[in-house]
C-alpha cells in the first residue's frame, strides 16, 4: 500500500497518474497547500522541502515503510517497485531520464514562475512575466522536435518521463503559452489525456479539489509567496 501525500496541482497528479497506470493500491492524504499543511511537522518529516507530492510505501524495501519526496523521485521510485514505464536495459532508462530531469529541473521551475508572474505576481513584473513564458515556449520548442522523432519522450513507450513532463506542461495557458504553436505537443497531451489511468487519475484530482478545496485568499497567499514560505522550520 502506497500512502500518498498529494494536492490538486500539476506536481501532484502526476503521482496519481503513474500508481494509476501502475494498478497499484494507494491512499490519499490531502495536504492543503493553501492552509498550510505544507509545513505541519508531521509532513515536513515525509517531505523536508514542504512540496507536495511525497509517498510512504508501506511495504518498502526490507518489509519495511519507505518514505520519498520530489515528484521525479516518487516516479522512479514506483516504476522501479513495479517494473513499468521504465525500461530495464541501461540505454532505455537514460532515454527516460534525461527527458524525466528536463521536466523537473528546466520545464517545472520556469513554468511555474510563469504562472506565478500571469497570476498572483503580475503587477509591475511585466519583463518576468515575459522571460518565463518565452523560455517556457523554449523549451516547450524542444520537446516539439523530439515528438518529431519518436512518439513518446523517452523513446517508443509511454513513460514516466511523459508523465512528468505532461504534469507541468498541461499548465501552458496559465503561463501565457499557445499551444497551437507547438502541435505535436498539442497532440501528446490530448494522447496523453485519452489514457484511461489519466482519467481515472483527473477523477481522483476532482474528488479532492471537490472535498477539500479552498480559496486562493490572502492568508493563502501569504503561506504560498509571502513571508510564511520562507521561515525556516
Ligand atoms: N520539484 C518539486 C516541486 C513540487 C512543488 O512545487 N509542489 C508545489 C505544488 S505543485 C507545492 O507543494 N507547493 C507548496 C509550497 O511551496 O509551500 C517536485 O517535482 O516534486
Amino acid at each position: 500500500m502506497i500512502d500518498l501525500y498529494t494536492w490538486t496541482t500539476g506536481n501532484g497528479r502526476k503521482i496519481v497518474m503513474m500508481l494509476e497506470e501502475a494498478g497499484l493500491p494507494y491512499e490519499i492524504h490531502p495536504v492543503n497547500i493553501r492552509r498550510g499543511d505544507q509545513f505541519k511537522p508531521e509532513f515536513l518529516a515525509i517531505s523536508p522541502n514542504n512540496k507536495v507530492p511525497a509517498i510512504v510505501d508501506r511495504d518498502g524495501p526490507g518489509g519495511k515503510p519507505l518514505a520519498v519526496f520530489e515528484s521525479a523521485a516518487c516516479l522512479m521510485y514506483l516504476a522501479e517497485k513495479t517494473g513499468k514505464l521504465m525500461p530495464s536495459d541501461i540505454g532505455g532508462r537514460y532515454a527516460v531520464m534525461q527527458w524525466l530531469i528536463l521536466s523537473v529541473a528546466g520545464l517545472g521551475p520556469v513554468i511555474g514562475q510563469a504562472h506565478y508572474f500571469h497570476g498572483p505576481g503580475k503587477d509591475g513584473n511585466e519583463r518576468a512575466a515575459e522571460r518565463f513564458t518565452s523560455e517556457t515556449r523554449r523549451v516547450f520548442g524542444v520537446l516539439e522536435k523530439r515528438l518529431g522523432e519518436t512518439p513518446w519522450l523517452g523513446g517508443d513507450e509511454y513513460s514516466i518521463a511523459d508523465i512528468s513532463t505532461y504534469g507541468r506542461a498541461n499548465g501552458y495557458k496559465a503561463a501565457g503559452v499557445d499551444i497551437d504553436e507547438t502541435p505535436r505537443l498539442k497532440h501528446w497531451i490530448a494522447r496523453i489525456e485519452a489514457r484511461p489511468a489519466s482519467i481515472r487519475a483527473g477523477a481522483v484530482i476532482d474528488d479532492i479539489r471537490a472535498k477539500y478545496d479552498t480559496p486562493l485568499d490572502a492568508a493563502a497567499k501569504e503561506l504560498l509567496y509571502g513571508k510564511a514560505q520562507y521561515q525556516r522550520r
